[in-house]
């Protein structure tokens, strides 16, 4: 096969001419922003997936063009490495560069990645490439096909899919189908039979009702969670509102980011009886939280901390039953409620780690234990489990019920990246074999309340940060003024970071009472206006009392 980098080029400029002249930039987890300044980062993204499917011996590359959790005009890319992971860190630089060269320069940058990672492009290739609903995402992918396309690539469209079923099909395909069949109906068939066969036929349990209402954040997960409920035989009975078919547009005062942040139910939720146990994902069903209204109609989350520490300790309770001798661990990061990290250290002794916001980094880490549960806040996470916990466990399957437990589990995690829907049924599960309903589930310690402000900055990159993002570095003197603010209030605890997907500097403030924290939050974010560049108008104070 002979590649001409010319055919690059001409497509380039013929069409996915680049528009814009800012520089982008590769955020948390790839390239995100408004959907028509897209088409020549999705096309080069293309381009690039092909030389990483080459540079990895012809593994399969997933391409994934969403925005997640961001509104509907904005869009993204993210890139999966041949095991599922986010695209290795060294890349992330190729990859910014070649998305910021001119569509002249274009040919000559293609060169130099095959020239300095000594890629042989004669060899064969293979991209997979998703999306979720938005209604530019179908523009995107074709410039990612034909990016692919451009060097003679083979690509395989998989339509409207979540991210993390993307991820899944990656794995499946790269393990020759020993993860399961890199195809839709072999995803569902893997989760729900492990699902069913957890059930055992008990579908209602003690405290634990079979039945829940799902936000689908009017995106894919409300679409394949449909798909779900079709074939799952009534094993759990679903309720899907913000569907995205027909009205409502996706994140729109729904799913879990609004969820999380704003910190109150979609504003299209029914009206349901008090403890009803409810369930939001994100748009692209890489996250998820729970909630539910008391019978004062008082609004409680159950995080991504919450997921965390249930699956936890209940990972250890098999572990300890089964006998095995595995290393378990928690990864969080600095947006982890300080009374959940309490709870895990304290009260179930579980080695905790903590290190910077985004998937690879939390993946990364987990992968150091036998058994790595990691979960940001805000619901993005799933657990790792080692080839020698795998065969620990297969072994004590043959004489222990709960190390069978821990098989069937291990088949319905999506180990590839946090998975939604995957998640949301390993909560069930447990809830179920626990008997527990939310009012059991969040009685296990109190959180902290937390609160989230967003400052508008010239330049967010001159915030630096270091020991997981905890202290801030740069601007000089912020963190001093931060400590200061942060010692007068009890149970105080605060940190900035520049977001990885927005143009903004966010700001995390917990302590010990509501107000003290929208207090807190608000000093910090002052102080990041004065002393980080602020622009835009004066910070308002956040008021927890009329949320
Ligand atoms: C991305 C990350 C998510 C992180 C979020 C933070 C992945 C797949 N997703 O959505 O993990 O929590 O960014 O956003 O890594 P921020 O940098 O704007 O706060
Ligand atoms: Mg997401």
């Amino acid at each position: 096969m002979s590649i001409n980098l010319r055919t690059v080029y001409a497509f380039a400029r013929e069409m996915y001419p680049k528009t814009s002249k800012e520089t982008i930039q590769y955020g948390t987890a790839g390239f995100r922003g408004k959907a028509e300044f897209l088409d020549s980062v999705m096309f080069r993204m293309g381009v690039l997936a092909t030389l990483r499917s080459r540079y990895r011996g012809g593994s399969v590359i997933g391409v994934m063009i969403t925005a997640s959790h961001n509104p509907e005009p904005d869009n993204g890319v993210k890139l999966v490495d041949p095991k599922g992971e986010m695209l290795e860190a060294s890349w992330e630089a190729i990859a910014t560069d070649l998305v910021n060269v001119s569509d002249q320069e274009l040919e000559q940058q293609v060169a130099k990645i095959i020239k300095d990672n000594n890629i042989d492009v004669t060899t064969s290739s293979q991209v997979f490439v998703g999306m979720d609903n938005r209604y530019h995402s179908p523009r995107l992918l074709k410039a990612v096909a034909d990016g692919v396309i451009a060097l003679k690539g083979n690509v395989k469209e998989y339509g409207i899919v979540t991210t993390p079923m993307l991820h899944y099909f990656v794995v499946a395909a790269n393990t020759k189908e020993a993860y399961g069949k890199p195809t839709e109906e072999g995803y569902y068939e893997k989760l729900i039979k492990a699902f069913e066969l957890l059930r055992n036929g008990r579908l209602e349990n003690g405290n634990y009702r079979n039945s829940i209402i799902y936000d689908g954040a009017n995106g894919v997960g409300a679409r394949k969670m449909l798909q779900f409920i079709k074939r799952m035989k009534g094993s759990l009975n679903v309720t899907v509102i913000n569907q995205g078919i027909g009205v409502g547009k996706i994140n729109e005062d729904c799913g879990a980011d609004y969820v999380k942040v704003q910190q109150r139910p979609p504003k299209s939720m029914p009206e349901v009886e008090p403890f009803t146990r409810c369930v939001s994902v994100d748009g692209d069903a890489d996250r998820v939280v729970y909630f539910f209204s008391d019978d004062k109609g008082e609004f409680h989350l159950l995080d991504g901390d919450r997921i965390a520490t249930l699956v936890a300790g209940y990972l250890m309770e098999l572990v300890t039953q089964s006998e095995i001798n595995l290393r378990l661990g928690l990864v969080q990061t600095a947006y982890a409620n300080g009374a959940s990290t309490d709870y895990i250290v304290d009260k179930l002794k579980f080695p905790v780690s903590c290190v910077p916001t985004g998937v690879k980094h939390l993946h990364h880490k987990a992968l150091e234990y036998d058994i790595g549960v990691y979960f940001e806040a805000n619901g993005h996470g799933t657990i790792v489990f080692s080839d020698n916990a795998k065969a620990t466990i297969a072994q004590a399957a043959e004489t222990k019920e709960s190390a069978k437990t821990l098989l069937l589990l291990i088949d319905l995690i999506n180990e590839t990246v946090g998975d939604a829907i995957s998640d949301m049924l390993l909560v069930e599960t447990i809830l179920n074999h626990k008997g527990w309903d939310v009012q059991d589930w969040i009685s296990s310690y109190n959180d902290l309340p937390n609160r989230q402000l967003k400052v508008k900055v010239q330049d967010r990159n001159v915030i630096e940060t270091t020991n997981a993002e905890r202290e801030c570095v740069k601007p000089e003197g912020l963190q001093t003024e931060i400590n200061k603010v942060v010692a007068n209030y009890k149970r105080g605890r605060s940190f900035v970071r520049p977001s990885g997907t927005e143009d903004v500097v966010r700001v995390y403030a917990e302590a010990a009472t509501k107000e003290d924290t929208d207090d807190l939050a608000y000093e910090v974010g002052l102080l990041v206006q004065k002393l980080a560049g602020g622009v835009g108008p004066e910070l308002t104070k956040p008021n927890s009392a009329h949320l």
